[in-house]
């Protein structure tokens, strides 16, 4: 190429476009012009003098300066572009020759193939493995990087892939809860009664109560739940879920919840009575008497007297024996003795009560007082249990000089019903006279 632009001979010489031709022939043109500064000028005469001419003219890429030498000419200097873009310029004995001029890559960049400029080394290309099998290479300008799967790290000592542990490296800033790593990711959980939110990192409380697992009722709370019963059950200690009945039956404290029985029943309980002779009172619990004498569901007969006791009632009917005259509804008057002598050793008055009392009741317990009806200065008196008395329930106690009662002295412990006979005798003006009373005791049940 450049043979061809240089302007004549000795370019078409093939050697002129190495360095070491220059060199070459400058030395020859040296030499050969020395010899032509005496050989090319001729001498032509002149008026009063001579002057020299030059003989020859010199051939193409010469000049002949003032003595008649051929001296080269340098084109590079020339002002003019002597070589295209991107060729330096080499001044030759009688023509120039152009070099390319080759760019010095550096490392990570070669030539084109023009070898016209650098351009980068793709070291990635198939089939080089740069960063080893299974690795993605990433070229870039003048270089390339080792690139892992997401969630990995180029390990540059080991040359492989090594999982990044996110949870550690991030500590405390991924997962709400809980961090779990795995290989190439993470993932983030959550503690009892929480699910992970939809961006798989937060935990939101989950509501339990949607699928009922508290037998009755269900509150749902931040992280967790919780069971409660309605009125009469309670929260099983086990499982904290199943609402268990009260025995309100069973209550230590509510040993004496109702009166006479208990029933439980789920979620409640109820109280009952005997069948006969109680009905429950309005507060459920007790029970309470019927009076059957004055509900009038009792059976005496019009000769009895109805009288009402705890859980039942009695008919009361009595005569008065013989010598005596009925004086009241409950008493008894001796009859005039006249001259019988055992008469007047018989009670002046036959007096019948009635008394009832519970087998609980506390003793002693006064049930009954006895006295004259007017007293007298002087009067004294004694009380004696006659009759009935077998078993010792009774005792009697003087209270002041003409009265006295009767009491339970020890509990009577079944229901029962008991007669007493108790008998005063009243010393008055030197006379004694006895008066009994007839005590029909009912000892009822306690309830
Ligand atoms: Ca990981
Ligand atoms: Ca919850
Ligand atoms: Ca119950
Ligand atoms: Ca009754």
């Amino acid at each position: 190429m450049s043979a061809s632009r240089a302007p004549t001979a000795a370019g078409s010489a093939s050697p002129a476009s190495t360095p070491w031709a220059r060199s070459a022939a400058s030395g020859t043109a040296a030499a050969g012009r020395a010899m032509s500064s005496r050989r090319t000028m001729t001498a032509k005469n002149t008026l009063g003098s001579f002057r020299c001419r030059p003989k020859l003219q010199c051939k193409s890429g010469f000049i002949q300066d003032a003595l008649g030498n051929c001296i080269d000419i340098n084109e590079c200097l020339s002002i003019s572009p002597s070589c295209p873009v991107g060729h330096t310029c080499i001044n030759t004995e009688g023509s120039y020759t152009c070099q390319k001029n080759v760019p010095n890559c550096g490392r990570g960049y070669h030539l084109n193939e023009e070898g016209t400029r650098c351009v980068d080394v793709d070291e990635c290309a198939p089939p080089a493995e740069p960063c080893g099998p299974g690795h993605l290479c990433m070229n870039s300008a003048g270089s390339f990087r080792c690139e892992c799967k997401a969630g990995f790290y180029f390990d540059g000592i080991s040359r492989t892939c090594v999982d990044i542990n996110e949870c550690r490296r991030y500590s405390g800033r991924l997962c709400s809860h809980k961090c779990e790593n795995t290989l190439g990711s993470f993932h983030c959980s959550c503690s009892a009664g929480f699910r992970l939110a939809p961006d798989g990192r937060s935990c939101e409380d989950v509501n339990e109560c949607t699928s009922s697992p508290c037998s009755q009722e269900c509150a749902n709370v931040y992280g967790s739940f919780q069971c409660y019963c309605r009125r009469g059950f309670q929260l099983s200690d086990v499982d904290g879920v199943t609402c268990e009945d009260i025995d309100e039956c069973a209550l230590p404290t509510g040993g004496h919840i109702c009166s006479y029985r208990c029933i439980n029943f789920p979620g409640s309980f109820q109280c009952s009575c005997p069948p006969t002779g109680y009905k429950l009172a309005p507060n459920g619990r007790n029970c309470q008497d019927i009076d059957e004498c004055v509900t009038g569901i009792h059976n005496c007969s019009i000769n009895e007297t109805c009288f009402n006791i705890q859980g039942g009632f009695r008919c009361l009917a009595f005569e008065c024996p013989e010598n005596y005259r009925r004086s009241a509804d409950t008493r008894c008057e001796r009859l005039p003795c006249h001259e019988n002598q055992e008469c007047h050793r018989l009670p002046l008055r036959i007096t019948y009560y009635h008394l009832s009392f519970p087998t609980n009741i506390q003793v002693p317990a006064v049930v009954f007082r006895m006295g004259p009806s007017s007293s007298v200065p002087g009067d004294s008196m004694q009380l004696a249990i006659t009759g009935g008395n077998d078993e010792g329930f009774f005792t009697t106690r003087k209270v002041n000089p003409h009265s006295g009662v009767v009491a339970l002295a020890k509990p009577v412990p079944e229901p029962r019903d008991l007669l007493l006979t108790v008998k005063m005798d009243l010393y008055r003006h030197g006379t004694v006279s006895s008066f009994v009373a007839k005590l029909f005791i009912f000892v009822s049940a306690e309830l």
